[in-house]
């Protein structure tokens, strides 16, 4: 298995919630490196435009609405499998259908407000994690 990068957003909700430290156990816990994090809040155009390929979709605006209603944490993620392995960690998009022991399933009260975001292919990832850290903010691990 290849050791692979993906991106990810603890959402504005589970921010709230005080979940961060309890979703970064679940990514460490499941042999996920957490080599770059910062916390943002995002503009109107930042959420647009990261959101973009939703911009025609009836839930674009509330999308954007909710993705800038407060702080999020965003971080990079390296390890086997890792776009794959972080969708596992975080179950399905509709917390209604989100397998049990998932970070939807525990943290996200709504399809809408659904706790975390991470990419869906290796080729957004490496979109995804450039929209948001520069290449020197981004910290492989030498042990
Ligand atoms: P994300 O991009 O946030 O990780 O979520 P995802 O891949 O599981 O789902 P995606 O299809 O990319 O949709 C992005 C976000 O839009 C909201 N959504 N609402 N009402 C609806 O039918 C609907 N479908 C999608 C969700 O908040 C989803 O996370
Ligand atoms: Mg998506």
């Amino acid at each position: 298995m290849a050791i692979e990068r993906t991106f990810s957003i603890i959402k504005p909700d589970a921010v709230a919630k005080n979940h961060i430290g309890a979703i970064y156990n679940r990514f460490e816990s499941a042999g996920l490196k957490i080599i770059a994090s910062k916390m943002v809040h995002l503009s109107k155009e930042q959420a647009e435009g990261f959101y973009a390929e939703h911009s025609a979709r009836p839930f674009f605006g509330a999308l954007v609405s909710f993705m800038t209603s407060g702080p999020v944490m965003v971080q990079v993620l390296e390890g086997e499998n890792a776009v794959v392995a972080n969708r596992e960690i975080m179950g399905a998009t509709n917390p209604a259908e989100a397998a049990r022991g998932t970070l939807r399933a525990d943290y996200a009260a709504s399809i809408d407000e659904n706790a975390v975001h991470g990419s869906d292919a290796v080729e957004s990832a490496a979109r995804e994690i450039a929209y948001f850290f520069s290449a020197d903010e981004v910290c492989p691990r030498t042990r």
